[in-house]
């Protein structure tokens, strides 16, 4: 039996995945005997609606001197990042000299933009190599896990803040009670917390089962973000939709009657409620689609090879570990996955040990398939992969539903 992290109501299990491997963890072959595997299993809480991880990985195992993903590598990102910090800069920090702490800066393709107008600044990185890159950009960082011990260093030596922000890195803390009491101790009484991870709604709606893997313990919605942080005199008071990572919801939160609430709130949540998302029922069509999936892929796959085609993965995404391990395939279906990752070129991908190769691998000598593991950046990949499409190479994808996509 597991418990809800938020409200220690019995979870119902959606799915489980068996044994997965750590989905940043790209290894050498020496490595191969000793990978760890954990046990992937999601599950509904039908108490607080909270979808979550049935049992997670130790954070310091995921998040480390070698974390793998830089969130600067993609073109989308950095416009979405710049235009976030904008947003912010332009609503939240007009007042005089204010503070901005960010949880989970990554190499700092968000808090650039608001060191660029010397704005009193904080990036809170525990993965090591990644700080230091944002560190290299001149921005003010902290290596550490943000928690209330943090809070309490960050609140002595800075002050309180007026702004936390922070983007796909919420969902990944196990302790959603200590981000809550860390923030409500570190925010100004009017300061505002906004950040924003892959949402519930689009991953049902999708059938984007492979957003389910280790670093995301939560799959959060307007109404379990709303019941976590009301336990704490907060609430969300406003919600925008974000195309990224294949469908985000950006959630403002701030303390109860400080702000007015967007009626965008409401209506978002009406909205959840006629999808199901607060019953069971619909979690368990969700199991089915995905099993259904992963049939249709393997079969285009399997009829692809008895062709004689040949196969390579596009983009060697934390997502591609839930879908290569949960469907089998291995380096006799996909020959390799190129990356413009430098640190996982050279690697093996986790627990099916594909090679990882630089995308001039893919130019040389182009596959007659490209598995898209990177879609949710198919406009930007697909753009700049015309001269594969135009010799008639073919990119296959499973989310919303497998499919060769066509020009
Ligand atoms: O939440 C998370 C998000 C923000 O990033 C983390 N838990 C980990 C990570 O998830 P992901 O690895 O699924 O993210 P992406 O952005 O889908 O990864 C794209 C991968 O594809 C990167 O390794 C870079 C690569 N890529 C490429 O080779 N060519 C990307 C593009 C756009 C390209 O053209
Ligand atoms: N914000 C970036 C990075 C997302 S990847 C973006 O949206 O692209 C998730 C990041 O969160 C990683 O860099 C990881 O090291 C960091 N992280 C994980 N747990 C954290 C925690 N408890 N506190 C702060 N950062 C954390
Ligand atoms: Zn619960």
């Amino acid at each position: 039996m597991s418990l809800c992290r938020v409200c220690d109501g019995e979870l119902k299990t959606v799915i489980s995945f068996g044994q997965m491997p750590v989905a940043n963890a790209f290894l050498t072959p020496s490595e191969f005997a000793s990978e760890y595997f954990f046990d992937l299993k999601v599950g509904f809480c039908p108490i607080c609606c909270m979808v979550q991880l049935q049992k997670c990985v130790a954070p310091e195992k995921l998040f480390h001197n070698k974390y793998a993903y830089l969130s600067s590598l993609s073109l989308r990102m950095n416009q979405h990042f710049r235009a976030f910090a904008e947003d912010m800069k332009a609503r939240y920090l007009t007042s005089h000299n204010p503070f901005v702490v960010e949880i989970g800066c990554n190499d700092g393709v968000m808090l650039q933009h608001l060191a660029s107008d010397r704005i009193r600044h904080l990036g809170v990185e525990p993965s090591r190599n990644v700080a230091a890159l944002a560190k290299d950009k001149g921005l003010n960082a902290v290596c550490r896990f943000f928690d209330e011990t943090l809070a309490k260093d960050i609140l002595k030596k800075y002050g309180s803040a007026d702004l936390i922000v922070g983007a796909n890195v919420i969902c990944h803390i196990p302790d959603l009670h200590a981000v809550a009491r860390a923030v409500d101790m570190l925010l100004k009484p009017s300061g505002l917390f906004v950040f924003e991870d892959p949402y519930l709604g689009e991953i049902v709606k999708k059938t984007a089962y492979d957003q389910i893997y280790d670093e995301h313990v939560y799959y959060l919605s307007i109404a379990s973000v709303d019941s976590m942080f009301r336990r704490y005199g907060m609430a969300v008071v406003d919600v925008e939709p974000q195309s990224v990572h294949g469908g985000s919801m950006r959630y403002t939160i701030a303390r109860r009657q400080t702000v007015e609430l967007s009626p965008k709130v409401d209506e978002k949540k009406r909205l959840e409620e006629s999808i199901g998302l607060h019953k069971y029922e619909t979690f368990v069509r969700f199991r089915m689609r995905i099993e259904k999936s992963r049939e249709q892929l393997q079969e285009l796959i399997r009829d692809a090879k008895l062709r004689g085609k040949r196969i390579v993965g596009y983009g060697a995404t934390s997502k591609s570990a839930t879908v290569t391990n949960y469907c089998s395939l291995g380096p006799d279906s996909i020959d390799f996955v190129c990356d413009t990752t430098p640190a996982k070129q050279g690697k093996y991908s986790p627990g099916m040990h594909i090679p990882i190769k630089p995308n001039e691998d893919f130019v040389k000598d182009y596959p007659d398939f490209a598995l898209l593991f990177a879609w949710n950046h198919k406009e930007e990949i697909l753009g700049k992969e015309q001269e594969f499409l135009k010799r008639g190479g073919q990119f296959i994808t499973y989310v919303p539903s497998v499919s060769i996509l066509s020009r």
